[in-house]
């Protein structure tokens, strides 16, 4: 009996040991998990631990993804910066439409950006005075003078008229003070300007369809941004504009000149990505007419005057958009900093499509501003405006007494 009481004391100190380690144990695991999970993960509803691990296009944020869950301790504190935030349930943002700008009225624009002619004053205006106030008007200086002239793009044919009437007008002056030479020079820039062409940029129809402008040039010569100014311009005139977005190359083409609406109150007219632009142009007629807007500005694709394929499809938008109405204006948009190879464009583009008007952009940036000259001889079409900027107002109705002095100083 000793012995079986001997043996029951065993078994119970080994069951009391038992216990004692398994809870021993078990203490440790429930605090090691304490420690790691805090709280402890219930076995149901996802839980979400910020920051989810770099969400991709079309996951739903309540969705658990494949990684496996980290907890709390191994994720370092969110960068402020870059952490995505964990948004379940809320709506998308309504995106607001920006308000409306207003401009700057466009008289006298030129006078107000005349510093931006900068690289033309100093390399034009500033070199020829200075020439021309040399004690001795001798062969090499005439000929400094005539290379001035061909450097900022004025053209071979007009450089020599100029500089021929020049010389004449210098001769017979005898003595010749600055401001002579000043005067005698503005007279005669002006004379190749042709202050008399009519610049009035068309977009009135003079029916009861709206006004229709087009805008065509080979690439990145600002095209969409002058549409984009333009439309400023006239709704600040209380027009109510309508924009066809006919460059369907792109996509970002349309979203750019819809940008521009919004900023500018007009609605644009936009189809499908690599469609015809010349239902495109013809819809935003058509939508203009119904609406009974005043304007419709049509920005087209650039193309390379070469692509004859390209060429082509311009003349039929041309062609498929006066099945309405006739165009009232085709303005040429020219790169000024292009030089003499716009002049090569401006030929094919006068062929295929007649241009009623030329936009000079990017005057701002070059120091040929003799390319106003050239292009009116070239096409016999005035430049009706000119870009002087990349800002919604740099775009100037062109002025040629007020570009002269610009170059030459008052
Ligand atoms: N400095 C300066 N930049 C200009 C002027 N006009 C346009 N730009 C810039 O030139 C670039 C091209 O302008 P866009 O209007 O996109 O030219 P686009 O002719 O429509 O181009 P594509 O549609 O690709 O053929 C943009 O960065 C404009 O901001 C200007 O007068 N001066
Ligand atoms: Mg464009």
């Amino acid at each position: 009996m000793a012995d079986t009481g001997r043996v029951m004391e065993i078994v119970i100190l080994a069951v009391v040991i038992a216990v004692v380690v398994i809870g021993a144990l078990g203490g440790l695991v429930i605090g090691s998990r304490r420690r790691k999970q805090l709280p402890p993960s219930p076995p149901a509803a996802p839980e979400i631990t910020a920051p989810p691990a770099e969400p991709h296009i079309g996951d739903e944020a309540e969705t658990p993804r494949d990684e496996p869950r980290r907890t709390i301790e191994e994720v370092d504190l969110p960068d402020a910066s870059t952490a995505a935030p964990v948004v379940v349930d809320e709506p998308a943002p309504v995106a607001e439409a920006p308000p409306v700008e207003v401009p700057e009225p466009t008289a006298g624009r030129l006078v107000r950006l005349r510093a931006r002619l900068s690289r033309s004053q100093n390399a034009l205006g500033k070199g020829l005075l200075t020439l021309l106030s040399r004690e001795h008007l001798d062969e090499d200086t005439w000929e400094e003078i005539e290379d001035t002239l061909l450097t900022a793009d004025v053209g071979v044919q007009p450089t020599q008229e100029l500089v021929e009437r020049l010389r004449e007008r210098v001769r017979v002056l005898g003595t010749r003070t600055p401001d002579e030479l000043r005067s005698l020079l503005r007279e005669e820039l002006l004379t190749l300007l042709v202050p008399d062409f009519d610049r009035t940029v068309n977009t009135e129809s003079g029916l009861d369809t709206p006004g229709i402008v087009m805008v065509v040039g080979v690439n990145g010569t600002g095209k969409t941004t002058t549409t984009g100014k333009l439309a400023r311009v006239l709704v600040a005139d209380g027009k109510h504009v309508v924009l066809g977005a006919a460059d369907t190359f792109r996509a970002a083409a349309a979203d750019q000149l819809q940008t521009w609406g919004e900023r500018v109150g007009a609605r644009t007219v936009r189809g499908p990505e690599g469609g015809d632009p010349a239902s495109i142009a013809f819809d935003a007629v058509k939508e203009g007419i119904q609406e009974g807007a005043d304007v419709v500005l049509i920005d087209t694709a650039g193309r390379l005057h070469t692509k004859t394929g390209l060429m082509d499809e311009l003349g039929k938008v041309k062609r498929v958009v006066e099945k309405h109405a006739p165009l009232d204006e085709v303005l040429l948009v020219l790169d000024a900093t292009t030089g003499q190879n716009g002049l090569v464009q401006a030929r094919v583009f006068a062929e295929v499509v007649d241009i009623t008007g030329i936009v000079l952009t990017k005057l701002d940036g070059t120091a040929k501003g003799g390319i106003v000259i050239a292009v009116q001889r070239e096409l016999g079409v005035p430049v009706k405006l000119v870009g002087l900027g990349e800002g919604a107002d740099d775009l100037a109705p062109f002025e040629p007494e007020a570009f002269v002095d610009a170059l030459i100083g008052e």
